[in-house]
């Protein structure tokens, strides 16, 4: 099997449009690849969200590598961690990278916000951006950095979301690119592919560019791979599938005071036995226990 990060790299390299898909625990992570996809967003919306705290850094950077490190260790497919702003400035950058590649994570994209970084969809929040020559600092310690080659650093641009315009776009597109970064996530908000597509038609195609089409989500897959988007990020719609499940059953089973009525609608235990991978210890214990 290649190594994680080579996949990663692949799939970044692939001249077809490909998908990462939103993972926030070991669990949601083997979901994810069970259901064939090739990569894994480690959203720090979704993580933070299911550690019951905001996406504002209120889980520390070690929480989070917890985390990702029992999401790498489910999956045998690379994951892209969110590192939001690399949790501090470019000397926090170099400690993470080296713990992302101890723990088999294939890829960081790291954003040019301010820590503490608010989330970029929520309405009206102060959305201040790192200056260019400061950020491209992180990128390229986060390159000299690594250790092996194939690992990927992506720069996100925030200049849309920040309400800083094309202009402001493309100029860090450009001295993100040139500080090193292997692809750069430009990330909008709009409800259509506007600003995206505007960003596409002035680039100069030369690295791979990677979008979120959380709030563009009407736009057809087709329109992406036409504009020559490298990679698409699914990036929550699993946590908020489990958000509305859980609902639905806590509420039912506190109505009804009983399980009758959600049995037969929720994944059966020997489903949860099965994602644990449970049948290769009882294995493991014929071979290494002496016989009952
Ligand atoms: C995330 O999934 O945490 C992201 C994407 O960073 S967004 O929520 O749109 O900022
Ligand atoms: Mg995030």
């Amino acid at each position: 099997m290649q190594k994680k990060t080579s996949q990663f790299k692949s799939l970044l390299h692939s001249p077809d449009v490909q998908f990462l898909m939103e993972a926030h625990n070991g669990l949601s992570a083997k979901i994810v690849e069970e259901a064939g996809f090739k990569g894994i967003w480690g959203s720090g919306l979704a993580i933070s969200a299911a550690l019951g705290v905001r996406d504002n850094n209120e889980a520390s950077w070690t929480q989070v590598l917890d985390v990702v490190e029992f999401m790498s260790d489910a999956s045998s497919i690379p994951i892209m961690l969110d590192a939001d702003t690399g949790y501090g400035n470019f000397n926090n950058v170099r400690r993470l990278v080296r713990k992302l590649e101890q723990r088999g994570v294939g890829a960081v994209c790291i954003e040019d916000k301010l820590f503490p970084k608010n989330n970029s969809l929520l309405d009206d929040a102060r959305q201040p951006l790192e200056a260019i020559d400061v950020f491209a600092g992180k990128i390229k310690a986060a390159k000299d950095t690594q250790q092996d080659e194939d690992f990927c650093v992506i720069a996100r641009i925030e200049a849309f979301i920040a309400k800083w315009g094309l202009g402001e776009a493309l100029k860090r597109a450009e001295a993100y690119h040139k500080a090193g970064a292997d692809a750069l996530l430009i990330h909008s908000k709009l409800s259509t592919a506007e600003e995206i597509l505007a960003f596409m038609n002035e680039w100069q195609d030369t690295c791979p560019i990677v979008v979120v089409p959380t709030k563009y989500y009407t736009t057809p897959t087709s329109v992406f791979q036409e504009a020559g988007i490298s990679l698409v990020i699914w990036a929550n719609q699993l946590l908020r599938s489990s958000v509305a499940a859980m609902q639905k059953t806590a509420a039912i089973i506190h109505e009804q005071q009983s399980l009758l009525g959600v049995e037969k609608e929720i994944t059966p235990v020997k489903e949860v036995f099965r994602l644990q991978n449970t049948d290769e210890l009882k294995k493991a214990e014929e071979r290494y226990l002496p016989p009952t």
